[in-house]
């Protein structure tokens, strides 16, 4: 019969070889995802940065945005093969990776909700639902008003994959029914100011540690985080300096749109 003291050690040897032997398993796992993406994409930004601060390593595939759209369906728009063999869609984000759900005939898993919703399950991280906070969604619907004047004139103009090839450019300003020539950019002091102070509105939103609820980082800040980032592009909008350490602009592998606002 083995003694009290000498089950305990016993139990607790095992119990750690368990736990070694679990976060070996997802440390092999996770290391092996590979993340199809644009860089602009807000629904892509979501797992990237769901992906990041969960410190789950993977592989970045970016794509021009025009590669995989058929030309003769895009009023001659579109070239290449692009994400095409993923899903048979062009539609991104795709996660590719051992264990990852796919439907028949496909290589990896689309929609980012549905992306995040796996790999949460699946690392058992701790990323509570949204909260269906009203203040959060119309501080979300009032500043998404002011994207497409803002931003859609100057993200294309960032130094992504996604604007490598000027049919991409092209593609996107058909895909928006904009003129297919972009516009000079102008200065836009109004819009810039009203942006301006309705960040400044965000701190006092962030109820937790650098995220949006006091219960930790959560789906409400992975939905928000990309519509914020989406208006680094524009020079002249001040980002108060909570809301740039809310950003985190330098620990993700998204590119840092600051630097090359315009
Ligand atoms: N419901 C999808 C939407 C993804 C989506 O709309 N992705 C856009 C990029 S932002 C896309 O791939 N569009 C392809 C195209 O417009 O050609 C999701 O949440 O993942």
């Amino acid at each position: 019969m083995i003694s009290p003291p000498a089950s305990l050690a016993a139990a607790a040897l095992a119990a750690l070889a368990g736990m070694l032997m679990r976060r070996r398993l997802l440390q092999s796992r996770s290391a092996m995802y590979t993340l199809h993406t644009y860089d602009h994409c807000p629904f892509c930004n979501r797992v990237e940065y769901l992906m990041a601060i969960s410190g789950i390593p993977y592989k970045r595939v970016l794509y021009g945005y025009g590669a995989g759209a058929k030309p003769e369906k895009c009023d001659g728009h579109g070239y290449g093969e692009g994400p095409l063999h993923l899903t048979g869609k062009k539609m991104l984000p795709v996660l590719e990776g051992p264990g990852v759900p796919t439907a028949p005939g496909t290589l990896g898993m689309p929609e980012s909700m549905e992306i995040c919703a796996y790999l949460i399950g699946q690392h058992r991280l701790v990323v509570p639902c949204a909260s269906g906070r009203s203040d959060i969604k119309a501080f979300t619907t009032e500043l998404e008003a002011f994207k497409p004047e803002l931003v859609e004139a100057r993200v294309v103009r960032m130094p992504i994959v996604d604007w490598a090839d000027s049919r991409d450019v092209a593609y996107r300003r058909w895909k928006k029914k904009l003129p297919i020539e972009l516009p000079t950019l102008e200065e836009q002091p109004n819009l810039c100011s009203q942006v301006s102070a309705k960040l400044s509105e965000l701190p006092k939103l962030l109820r937790g540690d650098n995220c949006l609820n006091s219960w930790g980082f959560s789906i409400d800040d992975v939905v928000l985080l990309p519509l914020l980032r989406a208006f680094t592009c524009v020079k002249g909008v001040n980002f108060p300096a909570e809301v740039l350490e809310y950003l985190r602009l330098h620990s993700t592998p998204l590119e840092d749109y600051s630097r090359h606002a315009c």
